[in-house]
C-alpha cells in the first residue's frame, strides 16, 4: 500500500508542476532551469531587442564576455559571410542560424554566467555575465 501511495503523490506533483507555469512557461528551456542553476538563461528563448551589442566577426564573438544587469538584453549581429549560431550550453536555447548581417537578442532575467558557443564552429565561445 505504501508504494501505491507514493506513486500517487508523485503523479500529483507532476501535474502541479505542469500546471504551475502559466503563460510564458513555453518560452524555452531557460525558463525551467532555475536562475542560473545550470548555465541557461532564465528567460524566454531568444527574445528582446537592443541592449548590449556583441559582434560576430572573423569567427569570434566580440566581446567574448559581455556583462549586463538582471533584466538586460544582449543582441548579437553577424558580420561574417559565414553562418553562425548563438547556442547556450547545458540545453539552453539555441537562437538559430545567423546569416550575414542577421541579429538575434536574448533577455536575461536572472543573475549568473551564461556560456554559449557557435554550434557550427565549436571553437567559437562566449559568455554573458548577468549581475
Ligand atoms: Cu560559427
Amino acid at each position: 500500500m505504501r508504494v501505491v501511495r507514493i506513486s500517487m503523490m508523485s503523479g500529483i506533483l507532476v501535474l502541479a508542476a505542469a500546471c504551475g507555469g502559466g503563460p510564458g512557461a513555453t518560452g524555452g528551456p531557460g525558463v525551467t532551469g532555475g536562475p542560473g542553476a545550470n548555465g541557461t538563461p532564465a528567460a524566454a528563448a531568444c527574445t528582446g531587442s537592443g541592449g548590449t551589442q556583441v559582434g560576430i566577426a572573423d569567427n569570434t564573438f566580440n566581446p567574448q564576455s559581455a556583462t549586463v544587469a538582471v533584466g538586460g538584453t544582449v543582441t548579437w549581429t553577424n558580420a561574417d559571410a559565414a553562418t553562425h549560431t548563438v547556442t547556450f550550453n547545458d540545453s539552453g536555447p539555441d537562437c538559430g542560424r545567423l546569416g550575414k548581417d542577421a541579429s538575434v537578442s536574448q533577455t536575461f532575467t536572472a543573475a549568473g554566467t551564461f556560456t554559449y558557443i557557435c554550434a557550427i564552429h565549436s571553437s567559437m565561445r562566449g559568455s554573458v555575465v548577468v549581475q
